[in-house]
């Protein structure tokens, strides 16, 4: 999988991590910060960002359905929401030159259902390939931290876990190291970032990694 976003001025940016790493916040002040430069930018959510895709989350997530699901059936509805969300949303969004921000994409689907749940890394990427179009991010922000400081966020953010949450620590634990040896083969396109650190520094450190490709970027 390795063909470039449809567009030569907007870019194609992803947030990887496991739970309660920071995704959410780090993309906010992203997202605050290409605005200021006058830049559009749109922030979508995997599983999610269609209608589609929201129906699939809820499914995967939060309904009381999706308890029985099997892991290969949670991979085809991890897929089928990226299907959408690439063809309805993200490709024309870039082809308008708005800037997109992926809460997630393909590495999840390698780590989460190829390390944690199991399943053959081949099919993975295959299905990877096929419901993203081959489309890669230009760059993936892992924001690494521990996972006993991830849940003890969310323990203090005080909200409730969902259905792919309520795993050992044990499961968490794989998801990082499967994301850290995913970051050391892609050092390119994978950047690791502490994200055991404030937020403005972990910020700073996105921007850091950032700005050879802002370099003349606009709206
Ligand atoms: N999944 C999958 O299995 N396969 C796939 O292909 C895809 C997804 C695409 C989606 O989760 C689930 O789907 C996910 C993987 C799976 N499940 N698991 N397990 P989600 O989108 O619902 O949630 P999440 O991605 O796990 O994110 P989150 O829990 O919402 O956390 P976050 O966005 O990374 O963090 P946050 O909300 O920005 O921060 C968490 C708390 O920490 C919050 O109270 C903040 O105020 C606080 N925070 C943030 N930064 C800091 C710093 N720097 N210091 C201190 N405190 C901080």
């Amino acid at each position: 999988m390795s063909s470039a976003p449809p567009s030569t001025a907007a870019l194609l940016l992803s947030f990887e991590g496991t739970e309660g790493c920071g995704k959410s916040t780090q993309i906010r002040l992203l997202q605050e910060y290409l605005i200021a430069k006058g830049l559009r930018v749109e922030v979508l959510r995997e599983p999610g960002g269609t209608s589609v895709g929201e129906a699939i989350r809820h499914l995967l997530q939060h309904a009381r359905e999706g308890e029985g699901l099997v892991a290969e059936a949670e991979l085809l509805l991890f897929a089928a929401s990226r299907a959408q969300l690439i063809r309805e949303r993200v490709v024309p969004l870039l082809r308008q030159g708005v800037w997109v921000i992926l809460d997630r994409y393909v590495d999840s689907t390698t780590v989460y259902q190829g390390i944690g749940r199991g399943l053959p890394q081949q099919t993975i990427e295959n299905l990877n390939a096929f419901a993203s179009d081959g489309l890669l991010p230009h760059l993936t922000f892992l924001l690494d931290l521990e996972v006993t400081r991830a849940s003890a966020r969310i323990e203090q953010s005080g909200r409730s876990l969902d259905r792919m949450e309520r795993q050992p620590q044990s499961f968490f634990e794989a998801i990082r190291a499967g994301y850290l040896h995913l970051a050391e083969t892609q050092p390119q396109r994978i950047r690791r970032i502490n994200a055991d650190q404030p937020r403005e520094q972990v910020h700073s450190e996105i921007l850091q990694h950032l700005s050879p490709h802002l370099h003349g970027a606009s709206a």
